[in-house]
């Protein structure tokens, strides 16, 4: 059977399915595309469906033309029909794997999508799970699925984990370029996985076990969490030292070895740094210990919200102003700059907070027009000079590069800079505050 299905993967004819055609699915199902497969992508999402088969991409880093192309050369079709997963010698799982509301594990895409493969499995299929989640979870809850409808892991199908590592936005490191992990549960597991993905990305890395796969994952991401959260604490100790935490940070950045530049910001959004930590979490909670350093960063990273809304009521109190009638300008709300992803982004809890004292709270972001809240949608304003006169505080939580800066502090009286993307700037009429200068002001200091 491997030999068989290796012999698919050398020379093309292998019929490649993905489940998730999100912003880690789609990308990949274009590498296979572009590998000279054909590819079936699978998702629950009629309205996704619609929109890929008339030739259009909902995600940021996929051109129109590539999906228009592969449709057309009828080398990509998507589809909502599970039955179809049946004609497939490969399927990949990409679908999210969210936090639920006590921030455990919410594992019902991954369990619905293992359900729907295992029903139309069949020997020599080889299945790779990627959706970042905790240790044991191919093990546990994919490969049993399978070995219910009497295939043997190993023998008439093939199981592994690979993490995804899709940084939406990246211009330079993509699905291609990024070296690819796998880890699968028998020697031939790994071997038949490694040749799917060393057909259209350019670097394979196998290791021993989907456990230490996904470990890798964790480990990529918790390492961030965590530099996040204590470069986020340098910055209130600079700010209780008067300290500019920015100029500490750059010269600190100057070491060439054994240091990693992080920033200190409004708090950590997006759809992997802030959740995948806690899938850790809750696997070593099972297991009865305490993973400290997640806990810690997750405190502090959460905290920084409540932080930039404080250093906001400090600055208009130096005014004479309260934040209860204020008109505040937030700058920036997707997670981080220049996209237009506003998934667990640090401005929504400013907004709130600064809403809940009573300020008149408005949004300018040129990625995001408008965004989803509980019931309603929330719509930005342009950035007009009126706009920024009519604010008593300027708020930057997001450092788009494409927002004029130097109109900001030309215009605006007071700005509380989350991302020092004021340091550039000369002169003007703003007062700034940055997340570390308690009590300093500057107008536009230059780090
Ligand atoms: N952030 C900081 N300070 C930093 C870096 C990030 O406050 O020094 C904030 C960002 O503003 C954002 C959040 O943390 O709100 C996450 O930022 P991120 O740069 O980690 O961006 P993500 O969430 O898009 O992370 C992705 C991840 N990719 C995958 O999981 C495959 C992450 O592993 C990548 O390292 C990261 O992109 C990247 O390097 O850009």
């Amino acid at each position: 059977m491997k030999a068989a299905v290796l012999g698919k993967i050398h020379d093309r004819s292998a019929v490649i399915g993905v489940v998730g055609l999100g912003y880690v699915g789609l990308p990949l199902v274009m590498e296979f595309v572009h590998a000279g497969f054909r590819v079936i992508g699978y998702d629950v999402s009629q309205r996704v469906v619609d929109l890929l088969m008339s030739g259009q991409s909902h995600i940021q880093d996929v051109p129109n033309a590539d999906v228009l192309a592969a449709v057309s050369a009828g080398s990509f079709v998507a589809t909502a029909v599970e039955a179809r997963l049946k004609e497939c010698d490969a399927v990949s799982i990409a679908v999210p794997t969210p936090l639920s509301k006590t921030r455990d594990p919410d594992m019902a895409f991954v369990l619905s999508a293992a359900d729907a493969i295992a029903r139309q499995a069949r020997p020599g299929m080889c299945v790779v799970l990627e959706s970042t989640t905790y240790p044991g979870t191919t093990r546990e809850l994919l490969q049993p699925r399978l070995e219910a409808q009497g295939l043997v892991v190993g023998k008439d199908v093939f199981v592994a984990f690979s993490p995804e590592r899709v940084d939406p936005g990246n211009a330079v490191y993509n699905t291609r370029n990024t070296p690819k992990v796998v880890g699968g549960i028998t020697p031939d597991c790994v071997e038949v996985a490694c040749a799917l993905y060393a057909s259209c990305i350019d670097t394979v890395v196998p290791v021993s076990s989907p456990e230490a796969a996904e470990l890798v994952k964790l480990l990529e991401n918790t390492f961030r969490a965590v530099n996040i959260g204590l470069v986020n604490e340098i910055a209130i100790v600079c700010d209780k030292l008067g300290v500019d935490v920015w100029e500490v940070i750059n010269a600190a950045a100057t070491k060439p070895f054994g240091f990693m530049k992080f920033t200190p910001g409004p708090g950590i959004g997006g759809h992997c740094i802030p959740l995948d930590p806690h899938y850790l979490a809750w696997k070593m909670r099972t297991l009865n210990y305490k993973t400290r350093f997640i806990d810690l960063a997750s405190e502090i990273n959460s905290h920084m919200p409540d932080y930039v809304v404080e250093k906001v009521s400090y600055a208009l109190n130096e005014v004479r102003k309260a934040v209860r009638g204020s008109r505040i300008l937030v700058l920036g709300v997707a997670y981080k700059r220049d996209i237009n992803d506003v998934r667990e982004s640090p401005a929504l809890d400013v907004i709130r907070l600064l809403e809940e004292r009573g300020a008149h709270v408005e949004f300018h972001d040129p990625f995001v027009p408008e965004f989803r809240e509980e019931v309603h949608v929330r719509k930005g304003v342009e950035l007009s000079d009126e706009m920024l006169r009519w604010a008593d505080a300027i708020v930057v939580i997001t450092d788009h590069q494409s927002i004029d800066y130097q109109r900001v502090a030309d215009h605006a009286t007071l700005v509380v800079d989350t991302r020092n993307v004021m340091a550039g700037t000369t002169g003007g009429r703003a007062r700034v505050v940055g997340l570390a200068t308690k009590g300093r002001w500057s107008t536009g200091a230059k780090t």
